[in-house]
């Protein structure tokens, strides 16, 4: 597997329908920064036009996965800057949310704030048994500004948000997944090769089906039950036309494996 440099702080791996991507900012433990969320944000760009690409695992480098929004370069920045960070970093979580890949944040050591809610982005999230998440902007003044508000409460509800968010403490990897904030945890050293085979299981699913599987699940918190029903079916006869579901059926009646192709 080859890693390349694609930008200053990120690294990725392309291995056709999974395309990994780490960011690679250590000594500030992955911490946010104008540069990495420009160099997320064409990353992420690239993607949408990537049509080989099914599902992203998203990571970190050493003992932080995204310690949050670069709290060196708050300092002494204007208003207006500050502003343009926001702006820049909603509309860089709100392309990764809506990508239609699957994504898979495999969080390998500190998520806090802002990388807490750049993982809550994703559609998965398993952590090694060494990350700590958290919401932590209260202690230093602040509060969140990457979504921690509303896509942590909509996840876990808004007492247990509250709690988290206005005591600004850290979770274990456990509590996260009892929580209901994580799929799983796992030892360290078999964190990505889990996500790995989580992806190649999710990549061999047929691509429309999978795409439009997590747009309906998406969609559904903003919709009432009886147009979301009305919307289930209307994509599941959207697919019933396509080629992959005739291969899908013939496959399984003629009891071999499917070849989808995407169409
Ligand atoms: N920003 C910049 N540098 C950081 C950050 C950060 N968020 N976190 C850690 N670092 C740096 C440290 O300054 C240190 O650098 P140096 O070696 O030059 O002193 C290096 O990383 C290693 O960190 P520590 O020595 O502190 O390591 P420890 O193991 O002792 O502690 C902690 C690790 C607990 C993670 C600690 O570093 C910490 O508390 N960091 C701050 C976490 C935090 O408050 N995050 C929230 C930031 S605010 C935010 O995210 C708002 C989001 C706004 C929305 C926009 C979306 C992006």
């Amino acid at each position: 597997m080859t890693e390349t440099r694609i930008h200053t702080n990120l690294v990725a791996t392309d291995r056709g329908a999974v395309v990994e991507l780490r960011i690679d900012r250590p000594e500030a433990l992955g911490a946010l920064n104008f540069e990495i969320m420009d160099e997320i944000a064409q990353f992420t760009q690239s993607l949408t036009h990537n049509r080989d690409c099914r599902v992203l695992i998203m990571t970190g480098t050493g003992k932080g996965f995204v310690a949050g929004a670069d709290i060196v370069g708050y300092q002494g920045i204007s208003q207006i800057e500050f502003d343009r960070f926001q702006r820049k970093s909603r509309k860089t979580f709100d392309a990764i949310a809506a990508l239609d890949q699957i994504t898979i944040c495999a969080v390998n050591g500190y998520a806090l704030g802002g990388g807490l809610e750049l993982a809550l982005c994703c559609d998965f999230i398993l952590l090694s048994e060494k990350a700590k998440l958290g919401l932590p902007e209260i202690k230093l003044g602040l509060l969140p500004g990457g979504g921690g508000t509303q896509r942590l409460s909509r996840l876990i509800g808004p007492m247990r948000t509250k709690e988290i968010l206005l005591t600004g403490r850290f979770l274990s990897a456990r509590e996260a997944v009892d929580l209901g904030i994580a799929l799983k945890s796992l030892q360290p050293d078999e964190l990505l090769a889990s996500a790995r085979e989580f992806a190649d299981t999710l990549a061999a699913q047929a691509p429309i089906a999978l795409s439009e599987g997590k747009r309906i699940i998406d969609d559904s918190a903003d919709t009432s039950l009886a147009n979301g029903l009305t919307f289930e079916q209307r994509v599941l006869g959207a697919l019933f036309a396509t080629e992959d579901a005739k291969e899908g059926i013939d496959a399984f009646l003629s009891k071999r494996n499917p070849n989808f192709v995407g169409r």
